[in-house]
């Protein structure tokens, strides 16, 4: 991608910086939590979408949300990882951006988020914006236009 010395790239697309779906691990939110803690342990990432089966984002689950979730009084309850569905214990309120957006709206929102979920106008997830994307452009502008 190739910037003039202005503000133009505030106003490119989302979808020129978006990991594409089938890039992002997710779990299903019928899956229960000992599955969505051996996707998380494997890819290695903290948090990770949830869809459903038609595709379309229905939150996120993070190992926090997890372990919080089979916290008993003196221990970790492993043995209920099983019998908790990950809809129960998923994050539902998250910032998600369309794939019309422009990046400024993104850029705002991933101060607070390390990613954002892109989804599609019919609700269907699209991918995911990352910090570490954007900070690469960031790279590629700052070193091209200085
Ligand atoms: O497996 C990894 N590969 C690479 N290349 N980088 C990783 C990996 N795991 C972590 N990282 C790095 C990235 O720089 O650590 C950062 C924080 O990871 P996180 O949050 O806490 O698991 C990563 O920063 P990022 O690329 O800007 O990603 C921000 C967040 O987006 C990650 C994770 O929650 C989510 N994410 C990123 N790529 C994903 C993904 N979720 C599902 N599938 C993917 N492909």
């Amino acid at each position: 991608m190739v910037f003039v010395n202005n503000r133009d790239f505030l106003f490119t697309p989302v979808m020129d910086y978006t990991i594409p779906a089938e890039k992002v691990a997710h779990v299903q939110i019928g899956n229960n939590a000992e599955h969505a803690l051996l996707v998380l342990t494997k890819t290695g990432y903290s948090a990770i979408p949830v869809l459903d089966a038609k595709y379309h984002l229905k939150g996120l689950i993070g190992i926090g949300m997890i372990t919080d979730s089979i916290l008993g009084l003196e221990r970790i309850e492993y043995e209920q990882l099983a019998d908790l569905k990950v809809n129960t214990i998923m994050q539902t309120d998250l910032p998600t951006i369309k794939t019309t957006d422009r990046f400024q709206k993104a850029l705002d929102l991933l101060i607070n988020h390390t990613f954002l979920c892109v989804i599609e106008e019919d609700g269907k997830f699209a991918g995911i914006m990352t910090r570490r994307e954007v900070l690469k452009e960031f790279k590629k502008y700052i070193y091209t236009s200085f």
